[in-house]
């Protein structure tokens, strides 16, 4: 997978691809990040890419060219499967979503910032807006840093089998049982007997059932709901 960022703060990404499981998957080559500035594609001398909004209103709105120059020039070199442009005001994202982007081979991501960007981009390029959630960030890049993590670990070979994508919170449409390690009596609290059992099918039914009660308890919505 290719994902080329575009953003106005292209450092704010130096710190969350750099460890762990992301760092990993790109030494592999399971998967090739790149992060553009939007001001280097900036027209005016003071390589403006935000002005006042039409018909007055608080705050700045991102100027088309830039957006439209950046967006052009990573078109003319690959082919996208998806524009994605972070937003508030997007389709709330969520497992389904990440499932299905994870099989893509090429994503442009595009981080928003001030009041928005300009309304013929989003009409021009984009071709999926999402929300990471009903709550304002000041931009759209840890949205996408939150995106982007979320598909890498779903690309085959990225995770060992003993981190495996599939037993995640949520892939099944469940929550994630309580996991427990050594010791066995932390402070006079009991790993579970059962755990301890060795008995393989016990173990999972129990598993099952605490993963069942967890998102009964917690998470009732994802019980009734069909979209995992
Ligand atoms: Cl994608 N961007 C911003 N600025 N705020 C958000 C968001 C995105 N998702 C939730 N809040």
């Amino acid at each position: 997978m290719r994902i080329d960022i575009l953003s106005i703060f292209p450092e704010m990404f130096e710190g969350p691809f750099h460890h762990s499981i992301i760092k990993r998957a790109m030494e592999k080559g399971l998967v090739e990040i790149q992060i553009h500035n939007i001001r280097d594609y900036a027209l005016s001398k003071h390589k403006n890419v935000d002005d006042y909004p039409y018909g007055g209103g608080s705050g700045m709105v991102m100027m088309a060219e830039p957006i439209a120059m950046a967006i052009d020039d990573l078109k003319s070199k690959f082919t996208y499967d998806a524009i994605i442009f972070l937003t508030p005001d997007g389709e709330v994202f969520n497992q389904k979503t990440a499932n299905h982007f994870s099989s893509f081979k090429n994503l442009l991501l595009l981080c928003g910032h001030y009041k928005g960007i300009d309304e013929r981009i989003r009409e021009k390029y984009i071709t999926h807006e999402i929300s990471i959630g009903d709550y304002v960030l000041s931009g759209g890049e840890l949205a996408a840093m939150i995106l982007t993590d979320a598909l890498i670990r779903l690309i085959p070979g990225v995770l060992g089998d003993e981190t495996s994508a599939l037993s995640d919170s949520f892939q099944d449409g469940f929550l994630s049982p309580p996991v427990y390690t050594r010791p066995s009596d932390f402070k006079g609290m009991k790993v579970p007997d059962i755990l301890l059992s060795g008995n393989e099918k016990l173990i999972a039914e129990w598993k099952f059932q605490q993963a069942i009660e967890r998102t009964r308890s917690r998470r009732p919505d994802l019980l009734q709901k069909d979209d995992i």
